[in-house]
């Protein structure tokens, strides 16, 4: 009996969790579902909508936010100091910021879709960006949280090699040009060894993206 992660067989909003447990050595299963199976499996999960995090004793914890950092403490990557804490937080809630922009975009018919996510990218977008730019700077392009890696690097990792692997319509892969930092730092954590043996693992599909040279 182990842990299950319910979710589409995409990197999403799962990815992070994933990475915990596989970085922290925690025998996990994916339960994959697609459009077709997901209705019939709906009303099984707290709120109706995955990822859920199943425990071995069946008991489900749903919203990614609160199953990140759940595994991010079992795995040892949720910094005990508060403080430190609270800046991996911090770094979760203004990348949260950035990629809730595009929300309203998904459902848009493509053309409308591509604009309008382009102008989000020239405005508020870019606004994000340059902050997310700004505190990975800050630390020197190290970890965002203290001297160790943290969820909230995950995070940032998985939403950059998301948003450039050319499978999200009107993002540009080449999204980083202008924010080397961010960009290096991407890199840098592809590179992590927990991380890169995921992906060695994982190779399909856009995941092909989350490796660290891509
Ligand atoms: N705030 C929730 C949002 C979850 C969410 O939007 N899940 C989507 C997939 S990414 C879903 O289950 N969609 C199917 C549905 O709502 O029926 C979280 O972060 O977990």
């Amino acid at each position: 009996m182990s842990y299950k992660i319910h979710y589409f067989p995409v990197p999403g909003r799962a990815e992070v969790s994933r990475l915990c447990l596989s970085i922290g050595h925690i025998p996990y299963e994916d339960v994959h579902y697609t459009g077709a199976t997901f209705p019939e499996a709906k009303p099984k999960f707290p709120f109706g909508q995955v990822p859920v995090l199943e425990f071995p004793d069946g008991k489900m914890l749903a919203q990614s936010g609160a199953i990140e950092r759940y595994t991010a403490k079992l795995a040892g990557l949720y910094p005990e100091d508060p403080l430190q804490a609270a800046f991996a937080d911090q770094a979760v809630f203004l990348l949260n910021d950035f990629n809730d922009l595009f929300t309203s975009t998904y459902n848009l018919p493509l053309e409308e879709k591509v604009k309008a996510r382009q102008e989000i990218l020239a405005g508020k977008g870019s606004e994000k960006l340059k902050m997310l730019e700004k505190l990975v700077a800050s630390v020197g392009g190290k970890y965002l949280a203290g001297d160790k890696l943290s969820y909230a690097d995950l995070a940032l990792f998985v939403s950059f090699s998301t948003m450039t692997s050319g499978q999200y319509d009107g993002i540009p892969k080449d999204l980083l040009k202008d924010y080397p930092t961010l960009k290096a730092f991407r890199n840098k954590i592809a590179s992590e060894p927990g991380v890169k043996a995921y992906y060695d693992r994982n190779s399909e599909g856009f995941r092909a993206a989350f490796k660290p040279d891509a």
